[in-house]
């Protein structure tokens, strides 16, 4: 690389050999396991073979691929060469990848063979894709990785990019409309680590990190290839679904000291009757939440299980990762914390001032890792992007000790009466109810026409449900007050989340409409 140059596989990849951690254990996907090494090689001759492939820098080449060693040694590979790999959500439709495909006009597709049948229809339509190569067994006549990256150089000098030059595009699912291709930049890696990382987390080289989130999610890729690359941890990957069982497995086989979830999950995992007696988990040291907000009776039944805090935070695939947290020493259960060192907060009103303590307002971010703009999309990026702050479209609270608290998101909230009802307070309070395991509100008019609560509710096994209506809106009248209980309750067996876990409050009221 020239001088002035900066290519993030250098500081991420590169600069770990070069510190001696050459047979040090960075990847076990429980199948294949990888040194820093070896990836160091592995990511080089996969550089060689887009070369050879015809993709040329700045070019785009899209992943659909599951969490295994694979899966870094094409992300990095196509860094390292100047190349612009998109990770996509592995649990879209055809049509969803059809579309995205065209947007971000790629060059090859990876993809890995246990989901290749959900593209093979789409792939022959795709004018620009020149090339699939499939990770795994050969399908369909494409090219397999193992086999185009056998034959390639152990030998690459990495492309001499700009750290202001989009290394990598991540697509953000939003809650309306078609995903929007965020491009990030090489410098954002290391500044995600720079910060949450090594200033909250406290990661450090003898960590043994496991996340939920796949490394297609913004939250996947920091807590499973950033964070731990950044000081030499290892990485133990799941391939598959992470489901309780699934994760308390790995925990006993794998001793990860960083657990890195989701709401849903910690809260599935607390009830995992099957699990109860198992000791899973004992070598944690710290564990991590985002996605949505951490309920307080959530965070404190896991502390009080496996004696570790969970730090709930906030982030987004515009920011790269988390930049609102609770800290080590620091933590409230049922708040989103404080800013993250390095990124700066405001919380606004519909006029663009600035709130006082104590006031729901927009939360706004300057972040040093934040997206440079969404491709092909100007209007929505400028909505966005604004100058050095990023709008979240996310309502908060800040109290006077500094901490914010969610209050919903922009467009979830609702008057009731003339007040503001933020959807997560009423959801808040109905899942403290012994009966209820997960709850969404959403506004519904009334004969009058007038919006009131309307909650969906998901019930613990063996709940009882007798008078559950009246029960349920007595006790959120008593939590927080008698305006804002639901006036009507359905019980469903699942809520719509995205792929993050997050609720799509959009879909319940699109039925309840
Ligand atoms: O949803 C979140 O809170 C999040 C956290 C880290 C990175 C990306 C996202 C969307």
């Amino acid at each position: 690389m020239s001088e002035g140059s900066y290519n993030a596989v250098t500081w991420l990849l590169d600069r770990n050999v070069e510190e001696g951690r050459g047979n040090k254990l960075v990847f076990n996907d429980t199948v294949s396991r990888l040194t820093y090494g070896e990836l160091q090689r592995e990511t080089r001759r996969a550089a060689n073979m887009l070369r050879r492939l015809g993709v040329r820098r700045e070019e785009r080449v899209a992943m659909i691929m599951l969490d295994t060693v694979d899966f870094p040694i094409v992300f990095l590979g196509a860094i390292r060469a100047g190349i612009v790999p998109v990770p996509l959500n592995t649990l879209l439709t055809a049509d969803q990848y059809a579309y995205i495909l065209a947007d971000c006009r790629a060059r090859v597709l990876f993809v890995s063979e246990a989901l290749y049948p959900v593209i093979k229809d789409v792939v022959g339509r795709m004018p620009d894709l020149e090339h699939v190569v499939v990770s795994g067994a050969k399908q369909n006549g494409h090219k397999q990785l193992a086999e185009e990256i056998a034959g390639e150089s152990e030998q690459f000098t990495n492309a001499a990019t700009h750290p202001d030059e989009p290394a990598f595009w991540l697509y953000s699912s939003g809650s309306t409309g078609m995903p929007k291709g965020v491009r990030h930049l090489h410098s954002n890696l290391q500044a995600t680590a720079d910060t949450y990382a090594k200033q909250v987390l406290g990661i450090r080289e003898n960590d043994v990190c496991l996340s939920a989130a796949k490394l297609f999610f913004a939250y996947g890729l920091g807590n499973a290839l950033t964070f731990p690359m950044s000081v030499g941890a290892t990485v133990v990957l799941n391939s598959e679904r992470p489901t309780p069982a699934r994760m308390f497995d790995l925990m006993n086989r794998y001793n990860p000291s960083i657990f890195y979830g989701v709401p849903t999950l910690f809260a599935a995992m607390l009830n995992d009757e099957t699990m109860k007696s198992e000791r899973g988990g004992k070598s944690l040291r710290i564990c991590t939440s985002a996605g949505e907000a951490l309920p307080e009776s959530v965070g404190n039944s896991w502390k009080s299980r496996f004696g570790v805090d969970i730090l709930d935070g906030v982030g987004s695939t515009e920011l790269l990762h988390i930049f609102l947290s609770n800290a080590p020493g620091d933590i409230k259960y049922g708040s989103s914390g404080k800013p993250v060192p390095g990124y700066a907060v405001r919380l606004v009103n519909e006029a663009g001032q600035d709130v006082a303590d104590g006031e729901v307002g927009e939360l706004l971010v300057d972040a040093p890792s934040a997206g440079e703009g969404y491709w092909n999309q100007r209007h929505k990026s400028r909505r966005t992007f604004e100058g050095p702050w990023t709008r979240t479209g996310d309502k908060y609270i800040r109290d006077a000790e500094g901490r914010y608290t969610f209050c919903g998101r922009a467009d979830d909230m609702f008057k009731v009466s003339g007040i503001w009802v933020s959807p997560f307070e009423v959801e808040s309070a109905l899942i403290t109810h012994p009966a209820v395991l997960e709850a969404a509100v959403v506004p519904e008019a009334d004969p009058e026409g007038l919006l009131k609560p309307k909650a969906f509710v998901v019930l613990r096994p063996g709940a009882t449900t007798t008078d559950l209506q009246e029960m349920l809106k007595e006790h959120v009248k008593q939590k927080i007050g008698p305006w804002k209980y639901p006036r009507w309750i359905d019980v469903v067996d699942s809520l719509p989340k995205t792929a993050t876990g997050k609720i799509q409050r959009f879909k319940l009221r699109e039925g309840a409409n």
